[in-house]
């Protein structure tokens, strides 16, 4: 059978996810490393993001729908459950995670830090700053949310919790948001228990320069 190909950079916290999927399914795949609106990309997300993703004759984007191919077209433990409320549940958190997380903790604050558009490369502290009330009342929401229970969608690892971890694994490292993880202790044994997961070790994106 054709080996799963995921094409993305390492660094994005949605290619991460798709690898993750791929070894808590137990499926063997190659990364092929690629920026956005590469050629390789481009061929097959309209908007050129990462991940895609091929499988012989398939060609996928968009990091939910190349996971779920790979849990319907696989054997393996189940990354959305098969019960009604926990597949809810598990959708609810993918998709709180791509229209809100995602887009509040990596596409505005780390962005502002590291692709600022200022013409020195800068951090802009005033976008940065703008986002920081929103991403506190963010952590308290994630912070009483886990307090009830081990995973994002319940009592088991779930594909919610493969989309969250790459995002909180970059919030660690920086300031502002690094407090509001270490001042989140549900959040943090939540990343400690994920963490531990050889998928999550083995898909480590390197390290930021300076923010180790
Ligand atoms: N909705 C997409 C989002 C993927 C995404 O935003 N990927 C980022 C890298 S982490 C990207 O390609 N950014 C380039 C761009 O938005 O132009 C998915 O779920 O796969």
């Amino acid at each position: 059978m054709a080996t799963v190909e995921i094409i993305g950079a390492p660094q994005s916290n949605f290619v991460r996810t798709a690898r993750i999927a791929c070894m808590e399914k137990g499926v063997p795949y190659t990364l092929t490393p690629a920026r956005p609106h590469t050629a390789e990309v481009d061929a097959i997300h309209p908007f050129g993001k990462i991940p895609v993703m091929r499988h012989g004759d398939v060609a996928l984007c968009e990091t939910k729908a190349i996971c779920s191919y790979l849990d319907m077209a696989f054997e393996g433990p189940p990354l959305i459950p098969r019960d009604a409320l926990g597949a809810a549940r598990t959708e609810q958190w993918v998709s709180l995670v791509n229209t809100g997380f995602d887009l509040l903790l990596m596409r505005q604050y780390l962005v502002a830090y590291f692709f600022s558009g200022l013409p020195d490369g800068a951090p802009d502290r005033a976008k940065i700053d703008a986002a920081l009330p929103k991403m506190r009342e963010m952590f308290a929401l994630l912070d009483s949310e886990l307090s009830t229970r081990p995973y994002l969608a319940g009592n088991e690892f779930t594909l919610a919790d493969a989309f969250m971890l790459p995002v909180i694994h970059y919030m660690r490292v920086m300031p502002e948001s690094g407090e509001m993880v270490k001042a989140a202790p549900h959040v943090t044994a939540w990343f400690d228990r994920v963490a531990a997961r050889p998928s999550v070790k083995e898909t480590e994106p390197p390290p930021i320069p300076g923010r180790g």
